[in-house]
């Protein structure tokens, strides 16, 4: 698939912002797979369609997250985790797209898992960097992203977790996980 027909299905998904926040992911995310040896091409395909359940009514989201064996501790958290698993689901069931690290990279690019693969990074990071994104901290992340993927990864984890906790919201035990395996694998 091509990334103008891959570019179209989303389209239909989305609201106009939502897209246009793809379309920043899917530019951030070639850079940085260019820039760290990644495949350019998965990850271009896994930032179009990282966000494609985004808008499913939280019922279908909930039935899939169940039915096809989801953790259903998921259910438990934050129904905004739940669009990236089911978005890998969907991806692969209507779009066709079965290419396991890019359906991977989407399942994963909210919570973060420990030990993630290198695409899974790099599209959790283009998530949170793309020139759309306007909060506090995003460019010290988006400096460190130059030079290193994991201190930048590292920084936009914690970052998160920090941003749930403040408004006393509960953390998904994969969030805390990946925060945890990333400093603790970290060179320096
Ligand atoms: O879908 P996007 O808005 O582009 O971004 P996203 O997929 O990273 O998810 C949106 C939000 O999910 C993110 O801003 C914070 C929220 N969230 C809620 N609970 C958790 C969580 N994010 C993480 N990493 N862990 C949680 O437990
Ligand atoms: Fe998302
Ligand atoms: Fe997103």
């Amino acid at each position: 698939m091509n990334r103008e027909q891959a570019l179209a299905i989303v389209r239909e998904q989305l609201t106009e912002h939502r897209y246009l926040h793809t379309v920043g992911v899917m530019e951030t995310a070639i850079n940085l797979a260019a820039k760290y040896g990644a495949d350019t091409k998965k990850a271009e395909l896994a930032a179009i369609f990282h966000d494609y359940a985004k808008f499913r009514p939280k019922e279908e989201l909930r039935e899939i997250i169940l039915k096809e064996g989801m953790p259903s501790e998921l259910l438990e958290y934050n129904s905004e985790l739940w669009h990236a698993p089911v978005g890998a689901f969907l991806t692969e069931k209507e779009a066709g797209i079965n290419d396991k690290e890019v359906l991977d990279a989407i399942r994963y690019h909210t919570s973060g898992r420990p030990g993630m693969a290198l695409l899974e990074k790099i599209i959790y990071l283009a998530d949170y960097i793309e020139p759309g994104r306007h909060f506090p901290g995003v460019d010290e992340v988006r400096d460190l992203a130059e030079t290193n993927l994991d201190k930048a990864l590292s920084k936009a984890v914690q970052n998160t977790i920090m941003f749930l906790m403040k408004k006393g919201q509960p953390v998904f035990p994969a969030s805390f996980q990946t925060y945890n395996d990333l400093v603790m694998t970290k060179e320096d």
